[in-house]
């Protein structure tokens, strides 16, 4: 084993995509999987990997300072690449304290446990942190995120995330941690947990109920399909440069109006619909508090000095996906009973 990565958060969206990389793509490291299972990781994801010789999955909780720091000393990782997140902007609005605890107290949980197995020796060694566009705050009609942009979070999840970057850089700074961090918009794929609003809505189509678009839907969010963000992550990984960000995006820009009619289109032939039969469930709701207008990243940082590109086109990614949830009907039934049900019904029921 040349390389021993642990990847947090890695039976969740992004996190089960870039595992599934890293175990095929690199039989020789040791991949492992630390998640504590909350209602977003599911083990499901990774089912077609979990007996492979150079993957391990570990329960446990980065809140817990003690018991990431035993995981460190008993595992000795030389790369950690960081996702374990609370990552919904809606939950976050209703219960602030648990992105504090997980996305910043986890971050420095994390930092303090290399920080002490690596302080005797940084070489060959790296913190890779997994941010967000969000903690840039939010564009008008014009303008593009880079890195050089000021912080500006807006929410209470985004605030969350900016802190742990500053966090990050602090331990870079102070204690010479050798850290990377990328800022990524908007992903969608495979696998992703229905409260988000590309497999909400292909949810909800499916079952014929009512698509619920903030506000008058013209917010917009830039795309990026998620295999293509994992691949962005095994090249900073591998070839980021100590201390810096990186921003990574789809270049493709949707108001969530155009975005859901696209979508439905999409879906109705999917479904052997009349074209328009999934248009009629869209529905104007109450407005997200604090909603962000406009999200749009300037990659060209990544593309230059380390030659990344997407590799799909939206409407191929759209289709790729809406494909996945309908041949995978089980995976979306188990998530979308218990907690979720409740979950919905209190973000969504008298909106
Ligand atoms: P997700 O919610 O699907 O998955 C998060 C995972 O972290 C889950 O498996 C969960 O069980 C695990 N986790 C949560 N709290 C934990 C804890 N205390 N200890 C250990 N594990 C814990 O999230 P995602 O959409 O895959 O996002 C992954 C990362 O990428 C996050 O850091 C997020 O901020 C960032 N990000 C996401 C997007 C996006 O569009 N989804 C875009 C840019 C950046
Ligand atoms: O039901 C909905 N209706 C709706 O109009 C939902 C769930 C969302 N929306 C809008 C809000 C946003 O403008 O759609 C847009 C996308 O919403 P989300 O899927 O909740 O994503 P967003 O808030 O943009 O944040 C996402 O991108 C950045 C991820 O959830 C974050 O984890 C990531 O950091």
């Amino acid at each position: 084993m040349k390389k021993t990565i642990l990847i947090t958060g890695g039976a969740g969206f992004i996190g089960s995509h870039l595992v599934r990389l890293m175990v095929n793509k690199y039989p020789d490291y040791k991949i492992l999987n630390l998640d504590t299972l909350t209602y977003a990781g599911n083990l499901e994801n990774l089912r077609d990997i979990e007996g492979r010789p150079n993957y391990t999955f570990i329960k446990g909780d980065i809140t817990d300072g003690a018991e990431m720091l035993r995981i460190f000393r008993e595992h000795r990782p030389e790369g950690v690449i960081h996702l374990a997140a609370e990552s919904h902007v809606d939950r976050s609005i209703s219960d602030p304290l648990a992105f504090i605890r997980t996305n910043v107290i986890g971050t420095v949980n994390l930092l303090n446990a290399a920080r002490e197995l690596w302080k005797d020796n940084w070489e060959g060694k790296r913190f890779y942190h997994i941010s967000t566009d969000e903690v840039y705050g939010s564009l008008g009609t014009t303008g593009y995120f880079t890195e050089e942009t000021s912080y500006d979070p807006r929410s209470p999840y985004s605030a969350s995330k900016a802190s742990s970057d500053h966090m990050v850089r602090a331990w870079h700074h102070t204690y010479n941690l050798p850290v990377v961090i990328s800022n990524c918009s908007n992903n969608y794929g495979p696998n992703q947990f229905p409260e988000k609003l590309i497999p909400l809505a292909i949810n909800n189509i499916r079952h014929n109920k009512l698509i619920p678009v903030y506000g008058k839907g013209e917010n917009v969010r830039d795309w990026l399909y998620v295999e293509d963000h994992a691949n962005a992550i095994d090249l900073i990984f591998h070839q980021g440069k100590n201390g810096e960000t990186y921003n990574i995006g789809g270049n493709n820009e949707w108001t969530n109006i155009d975005l859901i009619r696209k979508l439905c289109q999409v879906m109705d032939k999917a479904l052997n619909r009349k074209p328009g039969e999934s248009e009629k469930l869209i529905t104007f709701v109450k407005d997200r508090a604090g909603h962000d207008k406009r999200y749009a990243i300037d990659s060209s940082k990544l593309m230059n000095e380390l030659g990344w590109r997407p590799s799909l086109q939206f409407e191929q990614g759209l289709e790729k996906t809406v494909k996945w949830y309908l041949d995978n009907e089980e995976w979306l039934n188990s998530v979308i009973t218990g907690e979720y049900a409740n979950y919905y019904a209190q973000q969504y029921d008298n909106r």
